[in-house]
């Protein structure tokens, strides 16, 4: 992995990780689910919602951070047991803006690309997989460099920090039937940043 990068597998144990996504059925429920258009028109296939001060959004307009979901509303709170997390990991001071909240399920990808729609890129990304596996690529940051495979599985958590911070990577694939910690099958990512 990159510079940076820091893995630390298997860091929420079952009952923190049902304990989360209770907490997500209530930001799906107050901010549901949409399925962003990319600047090219084509819908991704990955379903998107957010909670925190900002969410992540994009159209034809391109990408960006928006204060409303699409509905109007402000998105609701990141659930506390989220936060815990980060105040381990990354400060105790500063909260993150944004949880982006990714579903996959069955054939959804996430295709090769780079976090920077954010100010401040000295702040890390923290990332939290729960549900079914999936196949995370991450390379360096230049575009078609080399590349390397990690399966992510629930529980896990990825910090990208320093050089990994903007490295490409992406989700090759979720490996349906892998996980029974959601009901419906299918996997969930959150994202946590400082937006601005
Ligand atoms: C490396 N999400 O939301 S998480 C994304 O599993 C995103 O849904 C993927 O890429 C997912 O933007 C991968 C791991 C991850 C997250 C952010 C990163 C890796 C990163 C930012 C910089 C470098
Ligand atoms: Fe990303």
């Amino acid at each position: 992995m990159p510079g940076g990068a820091a893995y630390f597998p298997a860091f929420l144990e079952r009952d923190a990780q049902a304990a989360m996504v209770a907490d997500l059925r209530g930001v799906v429920a107050q901010a549901p689910l949409f399925s962003p258009m990319t600047r090219y028109g084509k819908a991704m296939s990955v379903r998107m919602t957010s909670a925190g001060r900002y969410g992540w959004y994009s159209d034809r307009r391109g990408y960006r951070y928006e204060r409303a979901h699409p509905s109007g509303s402000p998105w609701p709170p990141v659930p506390e047991s989220v936060l815990a997390v980060w105040r381990r990991l990354v400060s105790r001071t500063r909260m993150p803006d944004c949880c982006l909240v990714n579903v996959y399920d069955g054939a959804a990808r996430m295709g090769l690309h780079q976090d920077r729609d954010e100010a401040d890129f000295s702040w890390p990304v923290l990332s939290i997989s729960l549900g079914d596996e999936a196949l995370f690529r991450i390379g360096g940051t230049a575009r078609g460099g080399p590349t390397e495979s990690l399966r992510l599985r629930s529980g896990d958590v990825l910090l990208l920090a320093g050089a990994a911070r903007l490295a490409f990577h992406g989700i090759d694939r979720t490996y349906p039937g892998t996980s029974d910690l959601l009901a419906r099958g299918g996997r969930i990512n959150l994202t946590l940043r400082v937006v601005d």
